[in-house]
């Protein structure tokens, strides 16, 4: 079972100005602008929200309801990405598996270094908040789980200067309670429809959810709306449930290389979804070799009706720019993010984990993954040449679609 850490700083761009300006401290503090100009509050401190000022409302009607003592900032992004910097330099002193989210925000997984403290989270997350107090002035929320959206949630629930910890096995009884919306990706779309089911709370969704289960296939499928229902409260119900997958320090994330493709109507057709995946992967490998690089981490992306999307990545045993390979991680994942029946709108493949080949080793052709890889390269030379549908692998002929949103990213 993972830990994961979500430290998020409290008030940040007003907490750095009154780190550096004690004297701000006790007064209400608007961060945007002065308060004649026109804009918006960025961020308000605490002292500003008690009078009801929230993030993005307008300088001048915060202005209104603020009393005289109140300073008003237009503030300095330099300075703020600076102090950004100065924390997640102290945190990855306490974890490197760390991944940076906004300018104050980052999840840890630090599971591998928990036994440093005794295996006791709170231990950890008190000489975290110790050292960004002590260095940089700033005062954090920490949330802890076995997940990120836990982690998440946890952080937000006693700002600031929190420090939540969701113990294993609680996640449950920890998000029941909670209005549906807390779930990130619950927005404004999805909450009205949520409501006519009456659904309000976490555990509402999670309820429907087992209600709506089916086992076994003697009842009847559940018709479109419901399904749309179902799907969205599984999805929330799945975030009680501890997670395995790895953070991916981002500055160790090489450039990724991914395609996606939507279906021209919602499809649930095995065949076609998975020659679509074939092409997608092809497509990643043709840009791999191309650059001359091969991965050796597969993601898949599916989105389903409801617009929840899921992704799931698996590392290759060697790094490869072959569709073989590169094909079956993706059709593994794929059917552990699906199952049978089951609409989808878009599929993705992302390859990452990139590193360079040396030119020799492609043109040996003595391996079998040397022959498939000389073979790829003059198949990719042919449709250069001559056009995409001029030879191509058998799997990808049902593939009519080309809507692709494919592009090569960094993430
Ligand atoms: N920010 C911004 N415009 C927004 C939201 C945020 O410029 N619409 C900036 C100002 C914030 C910083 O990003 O200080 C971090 O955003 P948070 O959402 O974490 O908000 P705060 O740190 O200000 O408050 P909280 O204590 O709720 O985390
Ligand atoms: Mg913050």
């Amino acid at each position: 079972m993972r830990t994961f850490f979500l430290l998020d700083i409290d008030c940040f761009f007003a907490s750095v100005e009154m780190a550096l300006h004690p004297e701000l401290r006790g007064k209400p503090v608007c961060i945007g602008g002065l308060r004649t100009d026109r804009g918006i509050v960025s961020c308000p401190n605490y002292e500003a929200r008690r009078y009801g000022v929230r993030t993005a409302m307008p300088l001048r009607s915060a202005a209104r309801i603020l009393p005289s003592d109140a300073v008003f900032l237009r503030g300095s992004h330099r300075l703020y990405g600076e102090y950004s910097e100065k924390v997640m330099a102290i945190l990855r002193d306490f974890t490197p598996d760390l991944e940076q989210v906004s300018v104050d925000e980052a999840y840890m997984d630090v599971t591998g270094c928990l036994h440093f403290w005794g295996h006791d989270p709170s231990r950890m997350a008190e000489a975290m908040k110790e050292r960004i107090v002590r260095e940089c002035g700033l005062s954090v929320s920490i949330g802890v789980a076995a997940n990120r959206v836990c982690a998440k949630i946890a952080a937000g629930v006693k700002k600031p200067d929190g420090l939540v910890i969701v113990r294993p096995g609680t996640e449950r009884e920890f998000l029941a309670p909670l209005p549906v919306e807390t779930i990130p990706g619950v927005g404004s779309k999805t909450l009205p429809h949520l409501h006519t089911y009456g659904i309000r709370t976490v555990g509402d969704a999670m309820a429907y959810a087992e209600r709506n289960a089916r086992p076994d296939d003697r009842r009847p499928p559940l018709r479109p709306e419901r399904l749309r229902t179902f799907s969205l409260c599984r999805f929330i119900a799945s975030c009680a449930v501890p997670s395995d997958e790895a953070i991916i320090p981002h500055d160790h994330v090489e450039k990724s290389i991914s395609r996606d493709m939507t279906f021209g109507a919602d499809t649930a057709d095995r065949e076609r979804i998975g020659a679509t995946l074939y092409y997608l992967a092809e497509r990643c490998c043709k840009t791999l070799r191309e650059d001359e690089l091969t991965a050796s981490t597969v993601t898949v992306r599916v989105r389903f009706v409801d617009f929840t999307t899921v992704q799931k990545q698996a590392s290759l045993p060697l790094s490869s720019s072959n569709e073989e390979d590169i094909f079956a991680a993706a059709r593994r994942l794929l059917a552990q993010l699906c199952v049978p029946g089951q609409l989808i709108r878009l599929v993705g493949v992302k390859v990452s984990n990139l590193s360079a080949v040396e030119g020799s080793q492609m043109d040996l052709g003595v391996t079998a993954a040397e022959k498939f890889s000389a073979l790829h390269r003059r198949l990719d030379g042919l449709q250069s040449r001559y056009g995409y549908g001029s030879i191509r692998w058998g799997i990808t002929c049902g593939v009519t679609e080309r809507r692709e949103e494919g592009n090569d990213t960094s993430v």
